[in-house]
């Protein structure tokens, strides 16, 4: 039983996440026992399906580690279903509105801070909790993150990081770069999106909110841990096995 996860990125060292897209649950069940700190399941653009999501989690809990979903676009109930299967944190793409915001927020916390209905057959069992304890506790010990992943996001980040139940957010770079550049560029790693990272780590900061981001590779989840992310996702499941193969071809080939 892993210690809540909220509580766990507020007190550090910052977290670092596997991220998973491909639809076998043995892949993250696999990757969670190497030493990432998490395991982010990739509902948005990963090929991973509710069932496969629901077979992941308890793979990557026997780890000991937390498992994280990320949400297709405005699929909010798929957010609640994800806690009740054990999931313990939810990132939501593309919350652009406080609209969009306070709706992620209601189906993630149990009343009187938001509407999630009752039913959370996979929490109790990998907590451990009796109903009544997982209903006390259960707002607290699930984590959600809005991803400000847009120019719209970006303008309204104080709005979005001041919704109760929104416990803080997760930037896309490389959506941001599109939307910074009006559509001009792919840069990840852009002066533009450089700024706005800055930005959004430092308004999360004073919200006292969590900031997470995703990056491409392990050298710059190490830079952006050190300027204060407290969540980083690294690279992919794909990109990991690709490069894994690539290094072994060329140390084969001599
Ligand atoms: C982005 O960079 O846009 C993301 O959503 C990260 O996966
Ligand atoms: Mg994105």
């Amino acid at each position: 039983l892993h210690p809540p996860l909220p509580d766990r990125l507020k007190a550090g060292p910052p977290a670092l996440a596997a991220w998973c897209g491909l639809p076998d649950p043995s892949i993250p069940g696999v990757l969670a026992r190497e030493a990432f700190d998490a395991v982010v399941i990739d509902m948005q653009h990963g090929a991973v399906d509710f069932a496969a999501a629901v077979r992941a989690i308890p793979l990557i809990a026997a780890a000991g580690k937390p498992a994280v979903a990320r949400i297709p676009v405005g699929e909010f109930a798929t957010a609640s279903r994800l806690l009740d299967a054990g999931a313990a944190g939810v990132i939501a793409p593309m919350i652009n509105t406080l609209e969009d915001a306070r709706r992620f927020a209601a189906v993630m916390k149990f009343p009187p801070l938001g509407e999630r209905s009752w039913g959370p057959h996979g929490a109790l069992s990998l907590t451990g909790l009796q109903p009544g304890e997982y209903f006390r506790a259960g707002n607290g010990l699930s984590l959600a993150l809005a991803m400000i992943e847009t120019r719209e996001a970006l303008e309204i980040v104080d709005g979005i990081l001041d919704v109760a139940g929104i416990d803080g957010i997760f930037i896309g770079p490389s959506d941001l770069s599109i939307g910074l550049s009006q559509g001009r560029e792919l840069d990840p790693a852009s002066a533009a999106v450089e700024k706005a990272l800055d930005h959004a780590l430092a308004r999360a900061r004073a919200a006292g909110k969590i900031a997470g981001v995703y990056a491409p590779s392990g050298e710059r989840a190490f830079e952006l841990a050190r300027r204060g992310f407290q969540l980083v996702s690294i690279a992919s499941d794909t990109a990991l096995l690709r490069s894994g193969a690539q290094m072994a071809l060329k140390a084969a080939r001599g």
